[in-house]
């Protein structure tokens, strides 16, 4: 069978970020800082999947415990045959899951790389002959429209890894208000949250013994020297992850280790000995604080799931 024939791409042509405005932009504030949005360039991307397999690095492990131990539940609850739609490309164990209980009729990936999507697409196709791709180029962050698909077909929102908390609570409520106005009342949103816990349990996960964070963390300056045309010297910046507890995440920092100036694009940036980039934050939630923002954008909570140490919760959601 031509497995392409089942296979739509749907390109809403998002507008590309622009590093450098961002990079100039974030080091040129107060307190220095630059998007999380930019880790993922082949390397980062690598480093990410690296990252997951980390043995203090619990969220993918526990997320797809929960899912696969669910997975027929869930399907009770979305129904089957219907639209699986999903904010992320698709490539991951935790879609296979899913697409196994559900046996949705459509699946729909929205991802902002449209090479990464189609290949993950691709892959799917061959081993899901009856399902109807409709790949959605877009950036989910922004405002967009999916695409339409018959009323009979059920949707299911998804957006697993705890993505959610990489959004700050506003951005994060911002988020789900659209997801909600991209479904119809009764449809479920499934999505995987971080939970509060033990401070020392989330400083070893974004401090991992191998230093791949480390190095996923740096690759930014990495890729700002080969990018932007930057000089930053690595050897004279470090990784700093830890739990802010009053904020309620943890927060990633790079730290430069004495005073120094480094250059982008022939702008000259001077770092004091300890100043930080503030490079991500993850928020983790209480499922009750979480229940309530979801609340805010219009959805109900039916479910929860967690593992044995409470570490992370899967929760399904219905559209109000
Ligand atoms: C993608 N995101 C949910 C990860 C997180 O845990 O916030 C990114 C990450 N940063 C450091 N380690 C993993």
């Amino acid at each position: 069978m031509n497995t392409l024939a089942k296979l739509r791409l749907h390109d809403l042509a998002p507008e590309q970020d622009d590093f450098l405005s961002a990079v100039l932009d974030g080091l040129g504030r107060p307190h220095k800082t630059l998007p999380c949005k930019f880790f993922y360039d082949e390397t980062g991307s690598a480093l990410f999947d690296a990252i997951c397999d980390q043995p203090e690095y619990y969220p993918t492990r526990t997320e797809l415990g929960i899912l696969a131990a669910a997975a027929s539940e869930i399907a009770d609850l979305a129904g089957r045959g219907g639209a699986l739609v999903e904010y992320g490309s698709g490539s991951s164990l935790k879609t296979r899951l899913l697409l196994d209980a559900l046996v949705p009729a459509i699946y729909m990936p929205i991802d902002i790389s449209r090479e990464h999507m189609l290949a993950a697409c691709h892959t799917l196709a061959q081993d899901y002959p009856a399902l109807h791709l409709m790949a959605v180029c877009a950036d989910y962050t922004r405002p967009f429209r999916l695409p339409q698909t018959a009323p009979q077909n059920r949707r299911l929102a998804f957006f697993p890894g705890s993505s959610i908390g990489n959004f700050a609570p506003l951005e994060a409520l911002r988020f789900l208000k659209q997801v909600a106005q991209q479904l119809s009342g009764g449809d479920g949103l499934l999505i995987g949250v971080d939970l509060k816990k033990d401070p020392a349990v989330l400083n070893a996960a974004y401090n991992d013994a191998a230093g791949v964070t480390a190095a996923f963390n740096l690759n930014l300056l990495t890729r700002c020297n080969r990018e932007l045309d930057a000089d930053f010297d690595l050897d004279g910046f470090a990784h700093r992850a830890f739990y802010n507890a009053a904020a309620g995440r943890v927060e990633m920092h790079i730290e430069s280790q004495r005073e120094q100036t480094a250059t982008v694009a022939g702008h000259a940036f001077t770092f004091a000995a300890g100043e930080t980039i503030h490079t991500e934050n993850s928020y983790k939630y209480e499922p009750d604080e979480f229940q309530r923002l979801a609340g805010q954008a219009g959805f109900e909570l039916q479910r929860t799931w967690t593992d044995p140490g409470r570490l992370f919760g899967v929760l399904y959601l219905r559209r109000r």
